[in-house]
């Protein structure tokens, strides 16, 4: 067990979640009691943030934050980071409330965190991660989208939209909050591919996702869509910029070595490799959307 899960503050965010609420703090605190918990509740209709003040008032590991109303996972985490490095927490979790993020498998992500990293994303699909009563259809979708972030950003990562997280603090210090974006739920990529771009220890542990059992869906139509067009920006200026250091690599390389001819040659090589990286980009796009349209007709 992590030796600093005294310093390890749990954010789960929640709206209606009234069924799901006593389920996930009493597993939080059962696997792992040393930890606080900090349910940011956006005033959900169902009565989900008076329940947590109840909680809250008998159990010291349980605190609330709450906010006027449904503002969506970012700024609802951005809420709580800011609560929880305006005290002395060493490491801020994000789970969601409806038991897809296993609080069983917590000490995974903290014993990483213990051994020197700086971000540990609970990942379905690194080997020996799996996904739980998910339709096959969400799953492909959500696989095909990793893969095509994966391709477009090059950060090594599997699951970049995953929410099972654990951050140290000094990484979230470093992330100016307004900038994240806040299309649909990408700033979770945003923040893996910052804390990749600046060098952070960023690991990935295998979870089991296990697909919400009560409560509805909050999931919003567009989100597919308008992460993957924010996606392949960021991709396509950090993959130009990495076209252009390798070009200027083999240039200088090929001064040495190469006859003038072979210069030529490396230097089209590399923008070809580039035209067709654009094109399986914009192809894997189009499936995803595709895919995503035929979900929603289901
Ligand atoms: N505070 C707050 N919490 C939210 C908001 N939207 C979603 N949540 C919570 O964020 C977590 C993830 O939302 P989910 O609805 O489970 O989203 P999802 O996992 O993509 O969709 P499901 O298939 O329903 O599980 C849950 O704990 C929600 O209650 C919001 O606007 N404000
Ligand atoms: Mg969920």
């Amino acid at each position: 067990m992590s030796t600093i899960t005294f310093s390890t503050l749990v954010i789960i965010p929640t709206y209606n979640e009234i069924e799901n609420l006593p389920l996930i703090t009493g597993r939080v605190l059962e696997a792992t009691p040393d930890v606080r918990i900090l349910i940011v509740d956006d005033n959900s209709p169902d009565g989900t943030g008076d329940l947590a003040d109840k909680y809250a008032e008998s159990n010291d590991h349980i605190h609330v934050l709450h906010r006027e109303g449904k503002g969506g996972l970012l700024g609802a985490y951005i809420a709580g980071f800011k609560w929880g490095l305006e005290r002395d927490y060493e490491v801020l979790c994000e789970m969601d409330a409806d038991g897809s993020h296993a609080p069983e498998q917590l000490h995974l992500l903290l014993e990483q965190i213990d051994k020197g990293a700086d971000l540990v994303i609970g990942s379905r699909y690194v080997p020996g991660g799996e996904t739980v009563n998910w339709p096959a259809s969400r799953e492909y979708l959500s696989r095909l989208g990793n893969l095509y972030i994966s391709f477009a950003l090059g950060a090594g990562l599997s699951d970049m939209t995953a929410g099972y997280r654990a951050f140290r603090r000094s990484l979230l210090e470093s992330i100016d909050f307004d900038e994240l974006s806040k299309a649909g739920y990408i700033f979770q990529v945003d923040l893996a591919f910052r804390a990749v771009k600046e060098g952070f220890d960023v690991r990935e542990v295998p979870i089991t996702f296990t697909d919400r059992e009560f409560g509805e869906s909050k999931l919003d139509g567009s989100f597919v869509k308008d992460s993957l067009v924010e996606v392949s920006k960021w991709g396509l200026a950090h993959r130009a910029e990495q076209a252009k250091e390798l070009a200027s690599e083999v240039s200088r390389m090929a001064s040495h070595e190469l006859k003038d001819g072979k210069l030529q040659e490396g230097k089209k090589a590399v923008s070809v490799a580039s035209n067709n990286m654009k094109d399986f980009l914009g192809e894997v796009s189009r499936m995803a959307r595709h895919e995503w349209d035929s979900f929603k007709t289901k």
